[in-house]
């Protein structure tokens, strides 16, 4: 029996990255509610709306790590998540698809772009994940987009359910999902096995666990605000109304 601090084998740090995937945000209320058929139009629209922020602050994340990744052959891999989102000549990009996403459940561009309706909870928390990428060294950006190990199957449960649920949803809609569903997988073996070359000591390895928790619960945070302010279901369930600004 190892000392309890000595370092997990990397196989073993591993298996408990992806044990986190109980904490995923596949498994909170409103993403349950979703992936069930149980959502309204307007709670679909703030969906859409409101991840927008999460899409055009990915690139900016990103762009913040490249800049603190010392390492070129790191950067040539990184710099692909950029061009992922901000598309390239003759690929629009996920940020476009994502437009065409909120075309597809009856928004409008301006709807998304003007991010009018972007909640302040949404906003804080997409805000605190790209902070902490600013401020970490790269190797800990890295660990903390990790929450894509678990990316895949949510993208999927959107593909196969979405289309009985919600037959308003026209088909153009569903492209971002599947290119998401290739390029995290990609995005995945590059960030994984950085975490596990980085990450020695066992306090080390227990901190990245921290990192990953810390991202779950930013997307977790993300969706509470999304609940707490459309509701679940026709009754709304849940939702608080806000004051009007003054
Ligand atoms: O569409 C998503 C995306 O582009 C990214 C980038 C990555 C990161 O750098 O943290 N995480 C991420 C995620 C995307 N979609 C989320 C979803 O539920 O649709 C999942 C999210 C993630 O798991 O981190």
């Amino acid at each position: 029996m190892g000392s309890s601090n000595a370092p997990w084998t990397k196989e073993e740090f591993e298996k408990r990255l992806r044990a986190k995937d109980k904490c995923y945000h596949i498994y909170h209320p409103f993403h349950i509610a979703m992936n069930g058929g149980k959502c309204t139009k307007e709670q679909i629209h703030g969906w859409v709306i409101n991840r927008f922020y999460y899409q055009i602050m990915i690139p900016i994340k990103d762009s913040a790590v490249l800049s603190n990744m010392t390492d070129k052959d790191h950067r040539r891999l990184w710099i692909q998540r950029i061009l992922d989102h901000d598309g390239f000549e003759g690929d629009e990009g996920g940020i476009e698809a994502w437009i065409a996403l909120a075309e597809a459940v009856g928004l409008t561009r301006d709807d998304v772009l003007s991010l009018k309706h972007v909640t302040p909870g949404v906003k804080f928390a997409v805000d605190a994940y790209v902070n902490f990428a600013r401020r970490a060294p790269w190797e800990e950006a890295v660990c903390s987009s990790l929450t894509e190990l678990f990316a895949p199957t949510i993208h999927q449960k959107r593909l196969d359910s979405w289309p009985e649920h919600y037959p308003w949803i026209e088909e153009n809609g569903y492209k971002y999902f599947r290119k998401r569903l290739s390029e995290a997988r990609r995005d995945v073996e590059h960030g994984l096995r950085v975490t596990l070359e980085h990450f020695k000591t066992r306090e080390e390895q227990e901190k990245a666990l921290g990192i990953l928790q810390f991202k779950l619960d930013v997307l977790w945070t993300m969706l509470d605000s999304i609940q707490v302010t459309y509701g679940i279901g026709e009754t709304n369930a849940g939702a608080v109304t806000r004051m009007e600004k003054v």
